[in-house]
């Protein structure tokens, strides 16, 4: 599982568009994410920079969260 910050999600439409944007790179992730940290956690076989990329193709600013 990674974990990922994404600062700029602040409503059920950004997780939505989150999630849709992982799982069009990964359709088995699994995605949870949090309006009340801005974490967006995912378990999937994509690589960590692959996911962050998916995210920011979606419009959002996103760093990795150790
Ligand atoms: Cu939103």
């Amino acid at each position: 599982m990674v974990r990922f910050s994404v600062p700029e999600m602040h409503c059920a439409g950004c997780i939505a568009s989150v999630t849709r944007a992982i799982q069009g790179g990964d359709k088995a992730a699994i995605v949870t994410a949090s309006l009340e940290t801005h974490l967006v956690e995912v378990t999937s076989h994509l690589p960590v920079a692959q996911l962050a990329g998916l995210i920011e193709d979606a419009g959002f600013t996103v760093k990795p969260v150790a």
